[in-house]
């Protein structure tokens, strides 16, 4: 089953919002498969984002999302990753759509409130760059059978 990597930014941790972000994804159908609270380093952020690094607001990424704890997540589930995507809405706040998690709590796009992997490849190396293996739980979920 595809999965992807979420993760819940410091601006939205500091706004009390990890509760209402995980419960979208929950109420969707997805399975939770691992999570943690944790500070990023300078160097795991340079990594996660390294496809910015020529951007010029990339030390402003970096500083921002190593400012204070962010809530990492694997979710699994048919389509997630794409399914996802469209969950959180666009990447500025502004051009994302009311019901959206950005539309709804977002209002630039310096700190727009959630990440979350845009393909497969990045999915399989955000996971491996956050998780080690024997992190992510292997379970069945009894809902499962009324959401498939
Ligand atoms: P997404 O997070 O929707 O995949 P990306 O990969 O284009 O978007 O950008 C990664 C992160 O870089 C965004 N989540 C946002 O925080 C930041 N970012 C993107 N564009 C800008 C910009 N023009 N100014 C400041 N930060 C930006």
């Amino acid at each position: 089953m595809e999965k992807t990597f979420l993760m819940v930014k410091p601006d939205a941790v500091q706004r009390g919002l990890i509760g209402k972000i995980v419960a979208r994804f929950e109420q969707k159908g997805f399975k939770l498969v691992a999570a943690k609270l944790m500070t990023i380093s300078e160097e795991l952020a340079s990594n996660h984002y390294g496809e910015h690094k020529e951007k010029p607001f990339f030390s402003d990424l970096v500083g921002f999302i190593t400012s204070g704890p962010v809530f990492a997540m694997v979710w699994e589930g048919e389509n997630v990753i794409a399914t996802a995507r469209q969950m959180m809405g666009k990447t500025n706040p502004q051009e994302a759509l009311p019901g959206t998690i950005r539309g709804d709590y977002g209002l630039i796009v310096s700190k727009n409130v959630i990440h979350g992997s845009d393909s497969l490849d990045s999915a399989e190396r955000e996971i491996s760059l956050f998780f080690n293996e024997d992190e992510l739980q292997e379970y069945l979920k009894d809902s499962n059978k009324w959401v498939y």
